[in-house]
């Protein structure tokens, strides 16, 4: 399988992390791929022009990483990462909304600097922006979720929307947020997908 992804998109690092964690990873070449220049043909791969994208082997191609990291976990025979039935599964799947709603909402402060000239940024659409992120920060540092039953698809979403906050916001998050920070560690010492996933050095 092919997975186009890149060293910084968070979104492509769950993808990486969910694989390494399912035992798949060794299955899959990754195809770095620059969403800003990528090659032509990656339109044709996924006309969004987004990452992460897995083609397979049949050369079905499958995104975006919601729908990677189910197919992933469906051919998986250890470590299964969705659970499967009853309120926790819905639980879950809400806390892996809620952290791909705080990538959405960096990286589009990302893209609000980086693609657009100075003179036409919007701070009121930064700050709405940043706000999603606080607002869901704080909310996590009261109810921070347990690793206790393993490892799921919400913690890995959540770790990796808080490795983003590291690496493109210099971790500004980690002063109020003393829950999370520890978190984040034990997360990364159950998870050694974590370490071999970090991105580069900004
Ligand atoms: N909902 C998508 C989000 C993917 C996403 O936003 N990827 C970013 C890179 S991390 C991207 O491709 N951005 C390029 C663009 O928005 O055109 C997913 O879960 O895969």
């Amino acid at each position: 399988m092919i997975l186009h992804s890149s060293g910084p998109s968070p979104f492509g690092r769950k993808v990486k992390i969910a694989a390494y964690h399912l035992g798949l990873m060794d299955r899959i070449t990754i195809e770095q791929t620059d969403v800003n220049n990528p090659d032509p043909g990656f339109y044709d791969t996924n006309p969004l022009g987004k990452i992460p994208a897995l083609v397979l082997d049949d050369k079905q191609v499958l995104f975006d990483s919601r729908v990677i990291i189910e197919y992933l976990d469906s051919i998986a025979t250890s470590n299964r990462i969705f659970i499967p039935d009853g309120p926790a599964r819905f639980k879950d799947l809400t806390l892996s909304a809620l952290a791909d709603g705080m990538m959405d909402a960096s990286i589009l402060q990302v893209y609000e600097t980086r693609k657009r000239p100075p003179e036409d940024r919007s701070q009121d659409w930064l700050d709405f922006q940043a706000e999603k992120v606080a607002r869901s920060l704080k909310t996590l540092e009261v109810d921070t979720p347990s690793l206790q039953d393993g490892i799921t698809i919400g913690h890995i979403s959540l770790a990796c929307a808080l490795g983003y906050l590291d690496f493109r916001f210099n971790g500004d998050w980690r002063a109020d947020h003393p829950k999370l920070v520890s978190w984040l560690d034990s997360f990364a010492a159950h998870v050694p997908g974590f370490d071999k996933t970090r991105p580069p050095a900004a």
